[in-house]
This record gives structure tokens, sequence and C-alpha cells, in this order.
């Protein structure tokens, strides 16, 4: 296999995980559509035995991810969610987990309207504040958990001294990347043990495939995550892994354009009347602007965004725009609009998403790689439509 030490992000994005395929010297990894393996002895295997516990696609795509996130030891799965699940699963009951007040709602339901049913307990606070998490760590801590850019408010969080303050209390630090992907930032070089994706955004790329991944620094850790992950079986098939490995060789292209039309969106949204605030971490404006610059290389392609004429104006905006497609989900090619309150994030209550700071008008932005020119055109015809 080509070393890839050494190499930029651009060529690893291309190169990694992919080797021809032996037999008949296939560039791209071959859609290993198969469920077992025929095996030379009992016991014994050539390689896998069995697709819940491996295949080669999937190897080719945990081999790639792992890679951009500067390790060896990647896990794919069925999806994000499956992917943070098992995390949380090397945890037992009566374990405990700070994570921020400010999380994809999905993340949110599966930490409190399921795994604290198993005993587990959490405690949200804002983690830009290393205090706030510092002071809520327990003995029996044993995870902290965070996103950042965060979905959907966008707050960063310093992950360098959020790994200090995680290892002081000897909890691990885990990082849900998907906003930022390893293009733009590398939480295990910052001190994270656990880096988790969903790969349905932008790591896929391309809105036509759903999940997820885990990057860890150590064999160990990776050896008891596929444990876990082969016990429960929320496993990624074949052609999902062939799908987001080639969306993968694209990441770089895609992430500059990304960034690009965001910061573009970004500016233009701030100077715009009816727009109250802009929630963008490439503006300088925005609180979390200078520990992004430190560990991030760019702003990323999200904006979040509050009218001056609150939910109302909100749903009209969501209403009226033509490139921006109203769904959830993010991190595709093509531009989408959703209003989190009602959508990604409903399943947070009220109360919760008040705590963090969401409002019920905010309305969030994945901005596309369509022509830059064309998305803002889109925004003003659809703020000023009656
Ligand atoms: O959808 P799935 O692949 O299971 O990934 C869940 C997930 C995990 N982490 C983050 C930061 C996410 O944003 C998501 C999924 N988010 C959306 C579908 C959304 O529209 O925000």
């Amino acid at each position: 296999m080509l070393d890839l030490n050494g190499f930029s992000f651009g060529t690893r994005a291309v190169r990694a995980g992919t080797e021809p395929e032996p037999v008949t010297g296939a560039i791209m990894t071959p859609v290993f559509q198969t469920s077992t393996y025929v095996q030379p002895k009992p016991a014994e295997a050539k390689v896998h035995e069995y697709s819940r516990s491996g295949n080669p696609t999937r190897d080719a795509l945990e081999f790639a991810v792992a890679e951009l996130e500067g390790s060896k030891h990647g896990l794919a799965f069925a999806s994000g969610m499956a992917a943070i699940d098992t995390v949380l699963r090397l945890l037992s009951s009566g374990d405990h987990v700070v994570a921020s007040d400010d999380l994809y709602g999905g993340t949110y339901r599966l930490f409190t309207a399921v795994l604290e049913r198993f005993g587990i307990s959490f405690s949200f606070v804002d983690a830009r504040e290393v205090e706030q998490v510092a002071q809520a760590m327990r003995p029996e801590t044993k995870l902290v958990w965070v996103e950042t850019p965060t979905n959907p408010l966008l707050k960063i969080v310093d992950l360098a001294k959020l790994a200090e303050v995680a290892h002081a209390g000897n909890a691990w630090l885990a990082v849900d990347n998907t906003f930022a992907t390893p293009y733009l930032q590398q939480p295990l070089q910052l001190g994270a043990d656990f880096v988790v994706h969903s790969t349905t955004k932008y790591m896929g790329g391309h809105s036509d495939v759903v999940g997820g991944a885990i990057v860890v620094r150590e064999q160990a850790l990776r050896d008891r995550l596929w444990y876990l992950q082969n016990a429960i079986g929320a496993v990624p098939g074949p052609w999902d892994c062939f799908l987001t490995l080639r969306g993968l060789k694209t990441l770089h292209v895609r992430m500059q354009r990304h960034c690009e039309n965001a910061a573009k969106v970004a500016a233009y949204l701030s100077e715009h009347a009816a727009v109250d605030r802009v929630y963008y971490p490439g503006l300088p404006s925005h609180p979390g602007h200078e520990v992004a610059a430190s560990q991030m290389s760019a702003g990323g392609g999200m904006v979040s965004i509050e009218l001056k004429g609150g939910v109302d104006a909100g749903y009209k905006l969501c209403m009226n725009t033509q490139l921006f497609q109203l769904a959830e989900s993010l991190g595709g090619v093509e531009s989408l609009i959703e209003q989190p309150a009602t959508m990604t994030h409903a399943s947070v209550s009220p109360e919760a998403r008040r705590a963090a700071g969401l409002a019920d008008g905010l309305v969030r932005l994945s901005v596309g790689i369509e022509d830059g020119d064309d998305l803002i055109r889109d925004l003003e015809q659809a703020l000023a439509a009656k």
C-alpha cells in the first residue's frame, strides 16, 4: 500500500484506502456485495468470515476516514447515530457524561430519551466555557461529548483546553467532527480520544447515503469499539461504503467551495436589513472566531441566522428560497435550508433549546457548492418576497 506519510490532505483524500484490486487491477475498490466468505478450514478465515464482522469495501472506507483524521484506526457504521451510540456503549450504568448544550437533536434524544433509561446520566453545559465543563465533572464522569462547530448554533469549543479538563478528570473527550470534517479540523491532534462523524454529510457529500464513523488513536480502543460494533450490528452495507469512499476523494475540493460560498453568504446576510443575527465562525464578529482560527483552517459551510421578523420571517424565508431546498441534513453539494426548532432539533425540549440559546425562529443554511453569486441572489429574492 502506498505510504501516504508526508503527502498533503488532498493527495491523501484521493488515495487513502484505495489500492488496485489484486485480481483485476480495478483502480476503485469493488463493492464486495457478499454476506459471508468461504473458509479454508473451520475457525480459519482468509481475511473475513462474515460481513457484519468485516467487509473489504468497508475496510477501504475505514482506512480512508482514519487516514484523513491522522490515525490508523477507524470504524464505519450504518449511520452517525449508530457511531455515537457505540461510543456510549463503552460506558456502564452509573457512569456520567458531560455534554455541550448545543448538539444535533438526535444526539440529544439518544442521550436523554434512550441512554438515561440505562442508568447513564448527562449534564449539559456551555462547553465554550471550559470552567463549566470542569465544574460539571464528577468522580463517575467517563466522557466529555462535544461538537464544534455545534449544530445548529455554530458555537466553537476549544478542543485542546477541553482535552486537558477531560483527562484531568480521567474522562475521555469525544468530538463529533461532522460540521468541520478533517479537512478543516483534526480533533485527535488536539488531544481528543474519539472523533465521530455522520458521514452522511460532508464526508459522503452527495446526499445519497447515510453513514457514520469513529476514529481513535489506539488499536486497543479500536478493538473494544469493534467488539461492540460486531456485537450490536449497526454496520454499513458495502454499497454505502463504496459511495462514501467515492465522496471522500473530493472532500478537499468540495470543502474549499463550501467555505468560500458560506463566507460570502455570511458576509451578505450580515449586511442585510432584515437579518438580526448571523452565526458563522468565519466572521471576525463571531465570539468563537479566534478559537476557530486556531483549530480550524476555515469557517466551514454552515451558516445560521435569526431574522428581525422572528419565527414568521424565518418560516417565510424557508418557503421562498429556490436553490436552498427545504430539507433536514447538510453537507451535500446542493444548498439546504431548514428551521431547527421544528425540524432537526424538534426532539430537544423547548427549555433545553432556550438554555442553549436556540431561538424558535433560527434558520440554518447548509451552503452548497453551486455558484456563490447565484446563492446570494436566491436569498435576496426570498428575503424580498411578500
Ligand atoms: O443522520 P446520521 O447519519 O445518523 O447522523 C446523526 C448526526 C450526528 N452528528 C451531527 C453533528 C449531525 O448533524 C447528525 C445528523 N444531522 C442532521 C440530520 C441534521 O440535519 O442536522
